[in-house]
């Protein structure tokens, strides 16, 4: 096939990639740029060029997949090269989301002509890598340092409308698109090449206190990734170096970035993403059921952040709570959270109108009458989520989804409420509902395909990942949650300082500690579900001093206190002397003599616990993949994608030493290390989590 292809229109030469779904920049896509570029550079009646691409994007970048075998020339750079050396005029023409290798070669061409709708960007370090074939020397002299620095560290798209202004694009198409940068290319024989990378930086305003000052402003969301850091080295070359040596230098970091683990993790990450809504069973020909309107139980936290969902997404939502003034409240805080957008700069007046105008508050369960979907969010328990369903079996419309936003309850169970099990589904939103990316779509025994299929395609339109689960207590996320939860409070009656254990995890990457999230979650949340299962159904000995420090009123942060101290109005945790005392009386009186333990083997402890339970939830058909489980952990629960997921970091290690690790916990505590089936198979046959999901492939 043919993926790049020639048209010659009176003087003008138009060069065409056509190489979906993205037009990456395939060895063939590199290849037939660098052969016509060659032939049209002595082709005198052809006076200036044209580069765009076929369906839905420019060149969203070089082909990631390539990443890993041997190079093959002709090299991104030297093609790049080849276009910015060009002796007449070559306008790049460009739609979709010119990202990475793409807008490196558009930067390479002399002109840039735009559709409206077009985005730019250099996203590499979301890969753990930065643009290597030149953008880190021709963004900053076009766009100047500063604004190259935010584009390359961030790797954020940039709208054609802040492209325009950076200089990146010099004119936003009024029509079709092709015409346009035809005519730019006729307007530009007579002037022929401006080459980025002649452009001058005046390096005097940029010494290094503007470069640590940038430094010091992204250091928290750069924490512990390896390529942010190359990125801003490589501008401050372009600012510091002529083209050449830049290049040079930018070559080299790109290497260093390439060879770094965190590379291959976060390009794990991008698959494990794209591939999560691939579901056993289902194709483009499954049906779908058509969702015009949501309905939402409970205009609680939880059910006001999932509406916003549904209302940011057009989909008009009726929201219905028991009492009037809970549902003024639940609308007032979700006008609140609108305005702070507003006022933030992310949404205007009338846009904030507009999602408000999408909200019907009700009291009354018969309104619910004409919703597609309808999502209850009311307090976990069982007897009361079955009370919820039996109502909605009675006034939802034939067809509707009726979903549950329970995190750990059986739903199963729930169906079995209603007279139509096969419409019932688990939709487990995670909080702040509104912002956290991640959606556990719990498949239930009898929940039919069209469902789930729905609700696979519902969650990309609501911008989440979706991973699909299977009904087990607590499902992918918080079940795994809780055996880590466990070694974390283990690793504290054994010896540790609960500030120790956190620390360990926030270095290992972590946003937060177990500890610190505890206390922000609630301490009785916990406490309460311990009450309710008894006291065989968990690890008494994790848990004994935590239900004291409860009893003392110590709920958590939300009154003050919890296992940390908190000053008044503070968030900041501060280690409790009073908290101290009665763990150290809960050791005394288990017999244990505390030992200190280092930060790896708190963490080592922590993630073996994580990995083991994954393991199961593989190994018993309760996730499609182990790169499913990746995605809910980092996205649920900000597990740093840096190290890919904690089943790819399984793998990193060698799931042998995972296994005989998880064997030797065992001896100590075999009840609850009781090490998963899967893991054990895998490791015997030398395999990796990998090879079990290439092996399982769907
Ligand atoms: C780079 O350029 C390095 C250079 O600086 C230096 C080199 C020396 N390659 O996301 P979607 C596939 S690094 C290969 O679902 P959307 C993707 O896997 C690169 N494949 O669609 C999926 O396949 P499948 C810098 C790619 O419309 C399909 O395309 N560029 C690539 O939601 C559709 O993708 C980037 O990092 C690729 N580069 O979003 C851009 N990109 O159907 C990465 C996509 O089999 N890409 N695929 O699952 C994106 O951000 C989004 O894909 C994009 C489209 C916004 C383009």
């Amino acid at each position: 096939m043919t993926t790049v292809s020639k048209e010659i229109r009176g003087e003008i030469a138009i060069i065409t990639v056509d190489n979906p779904p993205v037009n990456a920049l395939s060895h063939s896509v590199r290849q037939g740029l660098s052969d016509h570029l060659t032939d049209l550079a002595t082709n005198d009646s052809v006076k200036a060029i044209v580069i765009a691409c076929a369906g839905r994007t420019f060149i969203a970048g070089a082909d990631i997949r390539e990443f890993g075998s041997p190079p093959k020339a002709p090299h991104l750079g030297e093609v790049v090269d080849q276009i910015e050396a060009m002796a007449k005029p070559v306008v790049a023409a460009l739609h979709g989301t010119t990202l990475g290798g793409g807008l490196e070669v558009a930067l390479s061409c002399h002109y840039r002509v735009a559709d409206p709708r077009a985005k730019v960007g250099l996203p590499e370090v979301k890969l753990g890598l930065l643009p290597g074939a030149g953008g880190t020397q021709r963004l900053p002299r076009i766009a100047g340092p500063a604004n190259a620095l935010d584009a390359i560290v961030s790797g954020r798209h940039i709208a054609a409308k802040e492209a325009l202004n950076w200089g990146v694009i010099d004119t936003i198409a009024d029509g079709d698109l092709l015409d346009a940068a035809i005519a730019l290319a006729e307007e530009k024989i007579s002037d022929g090449p401006r080459r980025t990378g002649d452009m001058k930086i005046d390096a005097s305003k940029y010494d290094q206190a503007f470069f640590d000052g940038f430094r010091k402003q992204v250091a928290k969301q750069t924490r512990g990734y390896y390529a942010p850091e190359r990125c801003i080295q490589c501008v401050e070359a372009a600012v510091k170096l002529p083209l050449a040596e830049g290049l040079k230098r930018e070559r080299e970091l790109f290497m260093d970035c390439m060879a770094n683990p965190q590379s291959r993790a976060l390009q794990h990450v991008f698959f494990a993403e794209r591939q999560v809504s691939r579901i056993p069973g289902i194709s483009k020909e499954t049906p779908r059921r058509n969702i015009q309107r949501v309905g939402i139980i409970g205009a609680g936290t939880m059910g006001g952040g999932i509406a916003m969902n549904f209302a940011n997404a057009g989909i008009p939502v009726t929201i219905l709570e028991l009492k009037q003034d809970a549902l003024e409240h639940g609308l007032k805080v979700v006008r609140g959270n609108y305005e702070r957008s507003m006022k933030r700069g992310k949404l205007t007046q009338d846009q904030v109108d507009g999602r408000m105008a999408q909200f019907t508050g009700t009291l009354k369960y018969e309104d619910l009458g004409d919703c597609d979907l309808i999502i209850e969010a009311v307090f976990e328990k069982m007897s009361i989520k079955k009370d919820v369903f039996a109502k909605l079996d009675q006034v939802a419309k034939e067809g509707a989804i009726l979903a549950s936003n329970t995190s750990y309850l059986d739903i199963d169970e729930i169906a079995a409420a209603t007279k139509r099990p096969g419409d019932v589904i688990g939709l487990h939103f995670f909080s702040p509902a509104n912002v956290m990316r991640l959606l556990e779509i719990v498949r239930a025994e009898k929940t039919s395909l069209d469902v789930l299929a729905t609700c696979v395609d519902l969650a990309k339109k609501i911008r989440k990942v979706g991973v699909v689960a299977g009904v087990c207590h607590g499902f992918i996320g918080n079940r795994m949650l809780s055996p880590y939860g466990r070694e974390a409070s283990l690793n504290v009656i054994e010896g540790c300082r609960p500030d120790e254990v956190d620390a360990a995890l926030y270095n290992f990457g972590m946003p937060m500690g177990p500890m610190t999230m505890s206390d922000m979650a609630g301490l009785d949340i916990g406490y309460m579900s311990r009450k309710e299962r008894g006291r065989e159904a968990y690890e008494t000995r994790a848990y004994d001093w935590t239900d004291r420090v409860v009893e003392a009123g110590r709920k958590g942060l939300k009154v003050g206190a919890g296992i940390y101290d908190y000053d008044e109005g503070s968030r900041v945790p501060k280690p409790s002397a009073f908290v101290q005392t009665i763990i150290e009386e809960e050791s005394a009186k288990l017999g244990i003599v505390r030992k200190s333990k280092s930060a790896d083997e708190i963490v080592e402890r922590s993630m073996m616990a994580l990995i083991n339970e994954g393991a199961k939830i593989l190994g018993e058909g309760h996730a499609y993949r182990a790169s499913d489980i990746d995605i809910v952990y980092i996205n649920g629960y900000g597990f740093p994608p840096y190290r890919g997921g904690p089943m790819y970091y399984a793998d990193s290690l060698g799931l042998k030493a995972v296994y005989e690790k998880i064997c030797a916990f065992q001896k100590e505590a075999p009840r609850w290390w009781e090490p998963a089936p899967l893991l054990e198979k895998l490791a015997n046959e030398g395999k990796s989590f990998a090879d079990f999901d290439r092996e399982n492939a769907r």
